[in-house]
């Protein structure tokens, strides 16, 4: 019921990180692997990365936040590739800036990528799954779905409208067997975290790189390849009556209040 062989899936914004790993997972358990990103040397590399693992990828360049780039790209996978069977909205950016002190401009950048954009991918694939007897869509959520914390604005607002957009897909189209879910990644090494992340200049951990550890249960951040399985579980014909859900996998942030003091 894990087997995805016979699947067409788009992974957006999987030229790295957490989409490229969810790619890379996808095509093991059997998926044709098509996915796009902004920039053309990107893309590139990311060819090059796929095929060194025995991934026939299919990159494009296209800027999901355009909606006849998405519409011309969908058409263009269709005649390529197939029909998309699976679509993982992946691609996100974040703005860290306190918000009294962020342009209107900087906060809709941010909205515009982590929501419009999943809007404008569902839109357009939404009507091959209805005319195919179904689909899954996988929306890449956040820990800022549930909670927030400084200079986050943008992106918690993003995220928590993709967690409620998750669920309305999951409603609107569940009568047609479309599956859409909602993966929260917990604090992932990835580039976006790679500020949170450098050593200080006396060679200390950042601050909050501790941070995250005491307030992570499993005491580390979590890596790419940790959402892998949840995600060819939800691609999969074992998902098939999950719906509307939004599955963490933060190592147990969540749950917990974080370390005592001894
Ligand atoms: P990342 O390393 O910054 O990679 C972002 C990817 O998205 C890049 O491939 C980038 O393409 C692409 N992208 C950005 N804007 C795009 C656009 N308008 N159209 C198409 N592609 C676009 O991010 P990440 O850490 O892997 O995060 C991936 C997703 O997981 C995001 O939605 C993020 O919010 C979410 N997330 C991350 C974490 C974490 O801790 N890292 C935790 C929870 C959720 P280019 O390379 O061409 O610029
Ligand atoms: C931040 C981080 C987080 C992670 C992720 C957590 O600045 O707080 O970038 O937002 O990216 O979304 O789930």
């Amino acid at each position: 019921m894990f087997d995805l062989n016979g699947k067409v899936a788009l992974v957006t914004g999987a030229n790295y990180g957490i989409g490229f790993a969810i790619a890379r997972g996808l095509a093991e358990a059997g998926a044709k692997i098509v996915f796009n990103g902004l920039q053309e040397e990107h893309v590139k590399k990311a060819m090059e990365e796929y095929h060194k693992l025995g991934i026939d990828a299919h990159g494009y360049v296209c800027d999901c936040c355009d909606e006849k780039a998405v519409q011309n790209m969908i058409s263009q996978i269709k005649s390529e590739v197939g029909d998309i069977d699976i679509l993982v909205n992946n691609a996100g950016i974040i703005k860290r800036i306190p918000m009294i002190e962020m342009s209107v401009e900087e906060f809709r950048k941010v909205v515009d990528v982590d929501l419009n954009a999943p809007f404008i991918m569902s839109k357009a694939v939404i009507p091959d799954m209805i005319k195919n007897g179904g689909g899954k869509i996988i929306n890449i959520c956040s820990m800022m779905s549930e909670l927030g914390r400084e200079t986050v604005s943008a992106y918690a607002a993003a995220k928590g409208g993709l967690k409620m957009l998750t669920k309305n897909i999951a409603s609107e189209y569940g009568g047609y067997n479309i599956q859409c879910n909602g993966i929260g990644p917990g604090y992932i090494e990835t580039p976006q975290t790679a500020p949170l992340r450098e050593l200080q200049a006396d060679g200390k951990p950042h601050p909050f790189d501790s941070f995250i550890k005491s307030k992570t249960p499993a005491g580390r951040w979590g890596k790419p390849e940790d959402l892998v399985g949840p995600a060819v579980f939800l691609a999969s014909d074992a998902s098939n009556f999950v719906n509307g859900h939004i599955l963490y996998v933060d190592g147990g942030i969540l749950a917990y209040i974080g370390k005592q003091p001894n």
